[in-house]
């Protein structure tokens, strides 16, 4: 449903790891962990890990100035050729932070040819599109986990939006209208767009399919279906099987191309996704060389 990529955007999903299933032993990414700002609360977030909409808790990432991020990036690519994506994915919502666009803008300046890839939130995804395509992002994922309001407002506690606090449907109405008007216009613009859906039990399990019905008619790319990591007030939600998980994926795949090989990295992670060298010991870094 999307606009016909050009040869230079193919050549990107194609080198993607997340995008391309084929590309995720050949091809790896770096994140950038520049923004620590959220503007929402998720049930399932404890702020003192990074943002679950796209990372497993762990420690939370130690958050870099643009200028740091920059050399970061410079010592990786020179080490680990195969890095094809500079991505920035939190510890909080990249777009709720003026550090994303100065980062991207650095990274662009001096590696034209990178894929630079953002998670967000959606909720400032129209305003701040223009920001996102002027800096160069060219794949994008917003995490959508409903579609309804009824539903949606069970999953965030609130929202904080041109500086007042919403919760319960209202807030839930004005992050759904911005999450769906900011992805038809990023598909529009040309970005390939990728959204993460957390499957959570008795919640939004039913009704993951009606999300995957939509994102056709957007025109999105592909689809994660990720597990609930149970923490936060959902710390007493079970979260779903492997097996519950696939029954979804299925359901979901005639609408929308799914994507099973998330491995829900760190704000900081690095290499192949199978592979987060930054949770590795230099000596092991050395062993299996690279
Ligand atoms: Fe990072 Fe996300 Fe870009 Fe990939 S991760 S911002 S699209 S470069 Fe990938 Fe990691 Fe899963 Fe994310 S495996 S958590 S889907
Ligand atoms: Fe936490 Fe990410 Fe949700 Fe923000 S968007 S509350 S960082 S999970």
């Amino acid at each position: 449903n999307g606009p016909a990529f050009d040869e230079e955007l193919l050549r990107k999903i194609a080198e993607h790891p997340c995008y391309d299933k084929k590309a995720q032993h050949k091809y790896g990414r770096v994140h950038l962990a520049v923004a620590p700002k959220c503007n929402i609360q998720c049930n399932f977030c404890v702020r003192e890990f990074d943002c679950v909409n796209e990372s497993r808790p762990g420690v939370t990432s130690k958050v870099l100035a643009p200028q740091e991020a920059l050399e970061k990036t410079r010592q990786i690519l020179a080490d680990y050729p195969f890095i094809k994506v500079v991505a920035i994915a939190g510890p909080g919502d990249p777009l709720a932070n003026e550090a994303t666009f100065e980062t991207f803008e650095l990274i662009r300046k001096e590696f034209p040819e990178i894929t630079l890839c953002m998670s967000t939130n959606g909720l400032l995804l129209t305003e701040k599109l223009q920001d996102m395509l002027r800096v160069g992002v060219s794949t994008l994922t917003v995490t959508v986990n409903a579609i309804d309001p009824e539903i949606q407002a069970k999953i965030v506690d609130h929202i904080v939006y041109h500086g007042k606090v919403y919760r319960g449907i209202e807030a839930a109405q004005i992050q759904i209208k911005n999450q769906l008007d900011g992805i038809k216009a990023a598909v529009d613009a040309g970005v390939v767009v990728k959204v993460n859906t957390v499957l959570i039990p008795g919640i939004n399990d039913k009704h993951v399919v009606e999300i995957a019905r939509k994102l056709n008619e957007l025109g999105v790319y592909i689809m994660n279906v990720m597990p609930l990591i149970n923490q936060g007030a959902f710390a007493d939600i079970e979260p779903p099987t492997a097996e519950e998980r696939k029954v979804v994926q299925e359901a979901c795949e005639p609408y929308v191309m799914q994507m099973r090989h998330c491995r829900q990295c760190r704000a900081d992670a690095y290499g192949l996704l199978a592979q987060d060298m930054s949770q590795m010991s230099e000596e092991r870094r050395k062993v299996i060389k690279i």
